[in-house]
């Protein structure tokens, strides 16, 4: 039956973005008291077992970037030689498997996962696209509770909502005490997790094996440099459209950032 197999055979070539997105979270979330529409608790847990992701999974993505329940890793190297079955299985089922752990959860979660093929000139355009995404989401969804608090029914609230402008859903929020130009950052830009550059530099003498480092006196012989980074978290992005945005992730993608 092995000739059934019939997508083990699929494969990718990097890069690509793999981003997992929480199923049905509206409701598998819903009794664990987390505040709405934002809960800086669910964005942490979603922050840590991203993390926990770059630590431990296997994977070696470049950055992430993710907002409420979704996560998009971007890879320019892939294990499984590529195999499409493998990544969009592994992945998931490992975030989901993380994030119950920190979250200490009782019932099972799950993600989806799509694959994203994107060429390194795409990468702007995805992340901006999914920055208005959240942009999007932040003012619905701060638009959504303020009409549940005035007594609307969730469904003539969608319906209400889907007649509004933006701005008048600004107007909304304004009158009800919200400012949505001044809602925390993270809230409206989403989060990002890449490693720093250069927090400490080690000088290896010996290719054979990297991990013993030598002092700045010690004679060398095929010394060469390698950049050891600390993971970090950025609840503070800029606009990936403005000049600061572009630079940040120009930064993250170019050649030897990930090395
Ligand atoms: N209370 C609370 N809920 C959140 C928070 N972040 C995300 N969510 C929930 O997660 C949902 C994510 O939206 P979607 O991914 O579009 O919807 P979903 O219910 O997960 O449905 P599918 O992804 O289509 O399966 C939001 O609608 C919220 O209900 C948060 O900080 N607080
Ligand atoms: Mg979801």
């Amino acid at each position: 039956m092995k000739d059934r197999e019939i997508f083990s055979g699929l494969r990718v070539a990097p890069p690509i973005f793999v981003r997992v997105d929480g199923r049905g979270f509206g409701k598998a979330i819903s009794n664990l008291g987390f505040k709405k529409p934002y809960d800086e608790d669910f964005a942490a847990a979603m922050v840590d077992s991203t993390i926990v992701f770059f630590k431990q999974s296997g994977f070696d993505p470049i950055f992430a970037y993710l907002f409420s329940d979704e996560v998009s890793f971007y890879f320019t190297h892939l294990p499984f030689n590529g195999r499409v079955e493998k990544i969009d299985s592994i992945i998931p089922s490992f975030f989901a498997s993380t994030l119950t752990i920190r979250l200490e959860l009782s019932a099972p979660v799950s993600f989806d996962s799509r694959i994203i093929p994107v060429a390194p000139t795409q990468v702007a355009d995805y992340l901006k696209c999914r920055q208005d995404e959240a942009w999007n989401n932040h003012v619905i969804s701060y638009g959504y509770y303020t009409l549940l608090k005035h007594g609307f029914s969730p469904r003539d609230t969608v319906d209400k909502l889907n007649h509004m402008k933006h701005c008048d859903i600004h107007e909304l929020t304004f009158q009800n005490g919200v400012n949505l130009g001044e809602t925390p950052l993270w809230q409206r830009r989403g989060l990002m997790v890449y490693r720093s550059p250069l927090v400490e530099e080690l000088q290896v003498t010996d290719l054979e094996h990297p991990e013993i480092a030598v002092d700045d006196e010690s004679p060398t012989k095929n010394m060469h440099h390698r950049a050891h980074r600390a993971l970090v978290d950025d609840w503070g992005l800029p606009l990936f459209k403005t000049e600061e945005g572009r630079d940040l992730i120009e930064h993250l993608i170019e050649p030897d950032y990930s090395l």
